[in-house]
């Protein structure tokens, strides 16, 4: 149906391109390459022969060298998602491409095996402020090492960088604890994610409305942006783009 609109879409505003048979891009820059510049949702090719639905963002990032291809791999935008998902579906993406969802480990692994990505961090609190973090390398690691997280190359959107203390962190989820702290860091913040003792931020936490120190961190925490644990943001996406 999205998918439809956004054909549509693309028509009326004029991108109309021809996708050659068989053409089955690995990720939404492939598909900006062949000149697919609406945003929406599209089908990739991750592992080469099976199908996953994905929402590409083509507009992020103002420079225009440097528009659109992005992969989102996570988006928080409404609370319409319950994020506190076991292992198993953190492994393999839950959720809806036409709003909140995570693309799942197995994906991203297979994404950044063997290709460079940078990685954006678009975040927006409830009075409307935006800002984002870029990191110009990133990567996960195979499942038989935990799904490692590899990041590198923070450049300052406004929001700061709460994403590097996570390098070189296991995937953490309620039920298997990979990381760094005594005690399991998912249970206590309420979220999944490259936990170490415990975290600078939280995308896959409880989606809240603002700030509520109710209960420790455990919203959709950006902790370098506001100076705090306790305010969770509106919305929080997560996106790849391929470097060449
Ligand atoms: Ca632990």
């Amino acid at each position: 149906m999205t998918v439809f609109v956004a054909a549509l879409l693309s028509v009326f505003t004029g991108f109309v391109v021809s996708v050659p048979d068989g053409f089955k891009p690995v990720d939404c820059s492939d598909l900006y390459k062949a000149g697919q510049t609406v945003s929406g949702i599209y089908s990739i090719y991750p592992a080469g022969d099976v199908p996953v639905w994905v929402y590409c963002d083509m507009i992020s990032d103002g420079k225009d060298e440097d528009k659109g291809g992005w992969t989102v791999i996570q988006r928080r935008m409404d609370g319409s998602i319950n994020f506190y998902q076991p292992w198993n579906q953190y492994k393999r993406g839950f959720g809806s491409t036409e709003g909140e969802y995570w693309l799942g480990l197995e994906n991203m692994y297979q994404l950044t095996r063997n290709r460079k990505y940078m990685l954006r961090v678009d975040l927006e609190d409830f009075t409307g402020r935006k800002g984002f973090a870029l990191y110009s390398s990133f990567s996960v690691g195979p499942e038989t090492d935990g799904y490692k997280l590899d990041i590198s190359g923070f450049t300052d959107g406004g929001a700061g960088d709460s994403l590097s203390a996570h390098n070189d962190q296991k995937f953490s989820t309620f039920d298997k604890d990979q990381d760094s702290y005594g005690s399991n860091c998912a249970k206590e913040f309420l979220g999944a994610f490259w936990y170490k003792f415990c975290l600078n931020a939280n995308p896959n936490g409880v989606y809240l409305w603002g700030e509520d120190d109710t209960h420790f961190s455990i919203g959709v925490v950006w902790s370098t942006w506001k100076s705090s644990f306790t305010v969770s943001l509106k919305s929080f996406s997560m996106k790849i783009k391929r470097v060449s």
